[in-house]
């Protein structure tokens, strides 16, 4: 009996050693360890084959996340528990990350082909020096119509969408800045705006063109504007470049009232636990070739150089979706309007989105 007693606590022992060890192990390793790479990114933004390709030069485990927009992503990573070790925001929301403390500095020496981007694309406001952030893709905020469903209508400005005849037929991207920026923007005010009248005044604005809302979504508008389940729809470009891809009868317009220009880049949190892994990983998005692939997956449009030369001239003599300069100039970029501003957007997009119930 003394014995079964001796080598019970015996492998008890053993037990608890190696699940201390391995405890400590992971947590050395951080929560997934050293040959994973986790990623956090924007639905339908990568070509899932270059994803593999990676896996197989680097050796390293890829596991992927998504979010919808840069609000859900900020909540996310805000809380401490998150290890993504790449994530994808947007040009504000780096800033205010940025910040917060919750990225770290780039080792540019890592990131060879950081040379391939277009001078155009770096050392932007909301991240001086590219100290934290590289780019991924960009582009704007727009109108997508189908003119057939409209009896041959075009639109060009965002007053057209309260048209009566659009009654039930418009898609809005499920975003508050783009959302609450129409109804800034449709009034003549900045999209910036932190005038509480001005964002009040957005506000019924947009409760004004309820009625011809049909769908207020993320990344399915896609599907329903190419199967012409309506007829207009607030979107991204790349989206609307997919959109148009699956249906011509569709086309992209930059409102004459002026819209937001963005940009998506590449940063690594700080409780990133692979920060090798990801400078590999980033280096890799930037290489020309990879870039091109993506680009012609993702339907975005690419701010690396080298990569337009391996994609065809209809995408990138297309000016819907590669605005010169001339015309990005005079659109506006998101800026980081502080916390309480953050919430109060949110809340105006919140109580507009109550009213349609
Ligand atoms: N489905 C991918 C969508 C990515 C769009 N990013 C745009 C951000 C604008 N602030």
């Amino acid at each position: 009996m003394k014995k079964v007693v001796q080598m019970f606590v015996a492998a008890f022992l053993v037990a608890f050693i190696l699940i201390y060890v391995t405890a400590r192990i992971n947590s050395l390793q951080g929560y997934y360890g050293a040959d994973t790479l986790t990623i956090y990114n924007w639905g339908d933004y990568v070509d899932p084959d270059l994803i593999t390709a990676f896996e197989e030069e680097s050796g390293l485990k890829v596991i992927y996340q998504t979010f919808e927009s840069n609000e859900a992503m900020l909540t996310k990573i805000a809380h401490k528990g998150s290890t993504f070790d790449v994530v994808i925001p947007s040009d504000y929301a780096i800033n205010k990350m940025k910040e917060q403390g919750l990225l770290i500095p780039l080792d540019h020496s890592l990131l060879p082909n950081l040379e391939h981007i277009d001078p155009r694309f770096l050392d932007l406001p909301f991240d001086e020096g590219n100290q934290y952030s590289v780019p991924y893709f960009w582009g704007t905020l727009g109108i997508i119509y189908n003119s057939d469903l409209l009896g041959g209508k075009h639109l060009d400005s965002w007053h057209d969408l309260w048209d009566d005849s659009l009654r039930n037929e418009i898609i809005l991207v499920d975003s508050a800045r783009e959302v609450i920026g129409l109804g800034l923007n449709t009034l003549g005010y900045s999209l910036n705006d932190t005038d509480v009248d001005h964002l009040r005044e957005a506000q019924s604005k947009l409760v004004e063109l309820i009625p011809n809302v049909k769908a207020i979504v993320g990344d399915e508008l896609k599907m329903l504007l190419a199967n012409e389940e309506a007829a207009v729809g607030l979107v991204w470009s790349g989206d609307a470049a997919l959109i148009i891809d699956d249906n011509p009868k569709l086309d992209y317009v930059i409102p004459i009232e002026g819209t937001n220009v963005w940009f998506d880049s590449m940063v690594i949190p700080r409780t990133a636990t692979n920060i090798e892994g990801a400078h590999q990983f980033i280096n890799f998005m930037l290489d020309p070739e990879n870039s091109a692939i993506n680009t012609e997956y993702v339907g975005y449009s690419t701010p690396n150089q080298g990569a337009l030369e391996f994609l065809p001239e209809e995408i990138t003599e297309d000016e819907r979706f590669y605005p010169g300069p001339e015309i990005t100039d005079k659109l506006e970029v998101y800026e980081n309007l502080g916390k309480r501003m953050f919430a109060f957007y949110n809340e105006l997009f919140l109580e507009f989105k109550m009213h349609r119930k």
